[in-house]
């Protein structure tokens, strides 16, 4: 007896990409097997109150042990793609030279899992993880940590490029550069805002320099750049908010898209920089606006911002001691718009994500879309029944999937959705505490449990699209 298939209110288009993504650190764990080298984070984790409670990420959640496992609950989830980070170190243990071979094996060996469940591997070339020995040598901020990665960048797709189509580079310039050395909440943790700008400025360079290498190695491989986008809102229409919300928006959205896609920095943001507006050279933002594939895109919520002192330095309260991230617009504080907030404290508006994606396809033509990271931790319920009730998690990623098929309805070209995340996992310097998984697991036994939101997204990517909101 076959069961009828309930055909949805909105129907996404055929070969949509329907996915789920996680990092290397954040899910590994094995940090000194098979040749892995030490990381940024690895050091940075040690140090005291830089992550909450001094957790790290040593044993994590043992996917280096458990992937043909993970796999296998993706493929249970009936899972389109799987977008995972490569460990730096494991490639090269200090970050030059040729490639640990165990390294390789260990991605070679997941991707041939993932190939033959059906699921199509995406890599992330760098999700934060630098070799230690590099950040010695003086990390982003210096130049030559942008040419290291490029010959990374190669040495990974010389060796996955016949298995793995899809390629993205750096994941969230903006974090590595402003959390890692502006507001120090991230590895290396260093609080030097004219270093951040030139951290940026690599990042984006190694990008560029990584995307010419990959493609002289061949041309059947389709590579993105990714960012984290927000919505800005001024809290008013006054002339000082709206002037918070031009420099928020522009360091934290524009900066990147505009390099990457127009070939040059904005002006009034090089303006705000003033005196440390000297990192680029000549040619430079030819490298970097090298022509993409797609821009991926992560997608958490929006920053309501004002003009006038006094207020949050941030949008929402780090877990450790850090500075602002805002290079050069530090006096532009953050507040509430009054939405409901995520356990992160994040507000939820899935309208910022629409905006967005409408203004991109607007501003930014001729680039294909993808969402690689899209939402919230909450706290879950344990029920007595095996079942991990996560309403709120399943709510808010359905009211995000509305969005994305009421923009591809409006004209834009967004090809793919992954959830953030497939697992719970090291949260960065909130560690444990707080849990972003679609799956469950149990940081004791290791135990993974598919969340309700698990369940929904499984059913929702059977269908090929899910109701209207009044489901
Ligand atoms: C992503 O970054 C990461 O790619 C992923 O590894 C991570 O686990 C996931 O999100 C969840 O956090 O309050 O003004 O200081 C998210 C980007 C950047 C979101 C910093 C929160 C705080 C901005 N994050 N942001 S502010």
């Amino acid at each position: 007896q076959e069961t009828q298939v309930q055909v949805p209110d909105l129907v996404f288009p055929t070969g949509f990409v329907w996915g789920a993504a996680t990092s290397a650190y954040q899910i590994e764990g094995a940090v000194s097997e098979d040749g892995r080298g030490v990381s940024i984070w690895d050091t940075f984790v040690r140090q005291p109150g830089r992550v909450v409670n001094g957790e790290n990420a040593d044993t994590a959640i043992d996917h280096y042990h458990r992937y043909r496992e993970d796999v296998e609950t993706m493929a249970g989830l009936g899972l389109g793609a799987y977008r995972f980070s490569i460990s730096w170190p494991r490639i090269q243990p200090d970050g030059t030279g040729p490639a640990n071979a165990k390294g390789i094996d260990f991605y070679s060996r997941l991707v041939d899992e993932l190939l033959s469940r059906g699921i199509d591997p995406w890599v992330t070339l760098y999700h934060w993880d630098l070799p230690q020995s590099l950040e010695d040598a003086g990390g982003w901020p210096s130049r030559d940590t942008a040419q290291r990665f490029a010959d990374y960048a190669a040495l990974v797709h010389d060796a996955l490029g016949d298995r793995v189509r899809n390629w993205s580079t750096v994941n969230e310039p903006w974090c590595a550069a402003f959390l890692g050395y502006a507001s120090g909440e991230h590895a290396p943790g260093r609080r030097e805002p004219a270093q951040a700008l030139r951290a940026a400025h690599h990042l984006l360079l190694a990008h560029g320099l990584a995307v010419e290498a990959m493609r002289a190695q061949r041309s059947d491989t389709r590579i993105g750049g990714c960012v984290n986008l927000y919505a800005i809102s001024p809290e008013t229409e006054s002339e000082a908010d709206l002037d918070a919300a031009r420099r928020i928006d522009g360091l934290q959205n524009r900066f990147f898209l505009d390099a990457l896609l127009k070939g040059a920095y904005p002006a009034d943001v090089l303006e705000d920089f003033g005196a440390m507006a000297d990192f680029a050279q000549d040619g430079d933002l030819d490298v970097i606006s090298a022509p993409l594939d797609m821009l991926l895109i992560n997608y958490y919520s929006r920053f309501t911002v004002s003009g006038k002192p006094g207020g949050a330095a941030s949008a929402a309260a780090a877990p450790t001691d850090s500075g602002s991230p805002w290079v050069g617009s530090e006096h532009v504080s953050f507040v509430q718009g009054g939405r409901p907030v995520t356990a992160m404290g994040w507000e939820i508006d899935d309208s910022g994500l629409y905006e967005l994606l409408v203004r991109l396809a607007r501003e930014y033509p001729a680039v294909p879309l993808v969402i690689s990271e899209n939402g919230a931790a909450f706290d879950d319920v344990m029920t007595g029944d095996g079942t991990v009730r996560d309403y709120e998690r399943r709510d808010y990623i359905a009211a995000h999937l509305r969005t994305c098929h009421a923009a591809i309805e409006a004209g834009v070209p967004l090809e793919g959705y992954f959830a953030w995340s497939l697992m719970d996992n090291f949260e960065w310097a909130w560690g444990y505490g707080k849990r972003f998984g679609l799956v469950h697991v149990d940081y004791e036994t290791q135990v993974r449990v598919p969340k309700e939101s698990a369940l929904w997204y499984a059913e929702t990517i059977r269908r090929g699209g899910l109701s209207g909101p009044a489901e």
